[in-house]
């Protein structure tokens, strides 16, 4: 009886001996990440590691194409012809990041059709700074120099992600992005140097409204991060949100400065002991209310995505005939 009790059938066995292989890959795995290793899409890795990498690369490249939103709102509206041409290129390689990022996701297992879904259904994030309104052409400006600003100090450590189709993908994301910021900053300099007091007052009212929100990119603070610690051990995430936003701000400051701009932060100082800018309190519970569905485009945004995507069946449908086309084309010659 007692031996009964302990044997085992053929479907524990099999389990004991998985969990015994799991056991082994994960600590293979996890050596690795140690060793600064690498892992590529077919690689083994953890069920864990596979969901976190989705739900970043996911969320990103949904920011990438909700990002393209404010900004096109003004590509009828560029004051020159070289500004538009500039905004153009800008807001059509957001989209091309958007594409690369999707496909990086992709090579975790999950499909474009369930991320685009997940992000139509109101499911998956995308950055909470594309829910703020465009109101002047210094907006678009400002969005190059903080905005992109912000997702280069962001997006260069994730060169280095631990996931190598998202580390090839972020290196031309990330060459393209500080073209994006110096466009951005060269435009709100002219507008500085040789505009009228009006254009000024323009440029310093947009950093005014963009100020916080660009500084809550980065994310809640390490304390309050439930993802960071563990992405962090990966490797996927190779500076904290603390240290990045105060990256951000030590790096900033003295643009702004060259610009002849202020940010809106009455507690803003420079600490010599330290040798950083102290910076006053983010207002948390905004970025949770715009996190969460509440900001000022929220809605506006996510309508803009569901109308163009499905105002482009027809484009997917004739793409489509068209490929399996041509695929019967080319087995048949
Ligand atoms: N907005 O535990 P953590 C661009 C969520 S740049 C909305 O710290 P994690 C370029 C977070 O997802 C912008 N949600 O999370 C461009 C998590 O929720 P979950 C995109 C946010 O992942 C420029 C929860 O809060 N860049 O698009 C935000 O370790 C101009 C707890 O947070 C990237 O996505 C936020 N700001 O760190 C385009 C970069 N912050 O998922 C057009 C890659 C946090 O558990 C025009 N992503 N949350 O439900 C990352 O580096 C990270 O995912 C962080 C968040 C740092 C954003």
């Amino acid at each position: 009886m007692y031996t009964q009790a302990m044997s085992v059938g053929p479907q524990e066995t099999a389990a004991k001996v998985q969990s015994a292989e799991d056991k082994q890959r994960s600590e293979a795995f996890e050596a690795r990440i140690d060793a600064g290793d690498f892992i590529e899409a077919k690689d083994w890795m953890p069920e864990h590691y596979r969901k976190t990498l989705v739900r970043q690369i996911s969320q990103h490249a949904h920011s990438e194409i909700v990002g393209m939103l404010p900004e096109g709102n003004w590509i009828t509206r560029a004051p020159t012809l070289k500004r538009k041409a500039i905004l153009l290129a800008k807001v059509q390689d957001e989209g091309g990041h958007g594409l690369y990022l999707y496909s990086a996701a992709e090579t975790l297992g999950t499909s474009r059709d369930q991320m685009l879904e997940a992000l139509h259904s109101g499911k998956a994030k995308y950055s909470s700074i594309f829910n703020y309104p465009t109101l002047s052409w210094a907006d678009i400006g400002v969005i190059g120099w903080l905005v992109d600003g912000a997702a280069i100090m962001n997006q260069v450590p994730l060169c280095r992600c631990s996931y190598a189709p998202y580390a090839r993908a972020m290196i031309r994301i990330c060459r393209e992005e500080s073209f994006h910021q110096r466009q951005g900053y060269e435009s709100l300099l002219v507008m500085m140097q040789n505009g009228t007091a009006e254009q000024k007052a323009m440029v310093q009212d947009a950093v005014n409204r963009w100020w916080w929100p660009s500084l809550m990119m980065f994310g809640p603070e390490d304390k309050d991060s439930p993802n960071s610690e563990q992405s962090m051990r990966w490797g996927i995430k190779r500076i904290s949100n603390d240290d990045l936003r105060q990256k951000f701000v030590d790096a900033t400051i003295p643009q702004a400065e060259v610009l002849g701009v202020t940010v809106p932060d009455p507690d803003l100082k420079w600490n010599a002991a330290t040798e950083h800018y102290q910076f006053g309190r983010i207002d948390w519970a905004e970025f949770w209310r715009v996190v969460g569905g509440d900001g000022p485009c929220n809605r506006e945004r996510l309508a803009a995505r569901v109308k163009a995507w499905d105002e482009g069946e027809w484009v997917r449908e004739a793409a489509l005939a068209h490929a399996s086309k041509q695929a019967t084309k080319a087995q048949a010659a």
